[in-house]
């Protein structure tokens, strides 16, 4: 069994957003075409938001004297700033209008506690608190995993790591996803699934 994981393609990360991913929204029609293919063959669908409390430790206003782009040094290790995003429960946490998000098996919130942020769906980032994911996967006879959506260089890599970390056969699907691509963050990403045997492929390679 297959999955499909769709990370994070919310309001704020599209063009108006508060954190938009230049050029993110030519992910939504790649995307509704991979969610009809997996869920008219019965695979399995998720879609991943990142939802944050107003107080979030990953916003530069949580933090006097802290901007932006900014790295701060939390127990966790370094947590880069962003502007707020995906506040819960507001219209920039809730996944673009044109996403056919309806034909989700199952949603995963992720970066609900104040003092921690996270970038996978499947894990915190004290490495410690879990979604519950993978069991989910595990449970429903999945083996092999497709990541896409936003950011390419953060969720979206941060949830593939972890799936393959899990044990999970993982792709990125790169014309699915789209980076923000700050300080080298693409090219260290596209190393780090190189060293854990993830493999780039397009959305016509996942049709085939
Ligand atoms: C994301 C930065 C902060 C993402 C989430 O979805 O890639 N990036 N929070
Ligand atoms: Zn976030």
């Amino acid at each position: 069994m297959r999955a499909l994981i769709v990370v994070d393609v919310q309001n704020d990360f599209l063009p108006g957003g508060s954190l938009a991913v230049a050029g993110g929204d030519a992910v939504i029609d790649p995307i509704n075409r991979l969610i009809k293919a997996f869920s008219e063959a019965r695979d399995v669908v998720v879609c991943t938001a990142d939802w944050h409390p107003a107080n979030h430790i990953s916003f530069a206003a949580s933090h006097a004297g802290k901007k932006v782009g900014d790295e701060l040094d939390v127990s966790y290790g370094k947590q880069r700033l962003w502007p707020v995003h995906c506040v819960a429960g507001t219209q920039g946490a809730a996944f673009s209008s044109a996403l056919l998000s309806d034909k989700a098996d199952v949603l995963v919130r992720k970066g609900m506690r104040r003092d921690c942020d996270s970038y996978s769906g499947f894990m915190e980032a004290d490495r410690l608190g879990k979604t519950g994911l993978a069991g989910y996967l595990k449970e429903r006879g999945v083996d092999s995993v497709a990541v896409c959506g936003l950011a390419t260089d953060f969720c979206v890599s941060w949830t593939a790591l972890d799936a393959a970390a899990a044990g999970f056969k993982t792709v990125v699907v790169t014309d699915a996803s789209h980076a923000i691509d700050v300080a080298g963050s693409l090219a260290a990403a596209r190393e780090s699934w190189e060293k854990a045997r993830i493999c780039q492929v397009t959305v016509c390679d996942l049709l085939k």
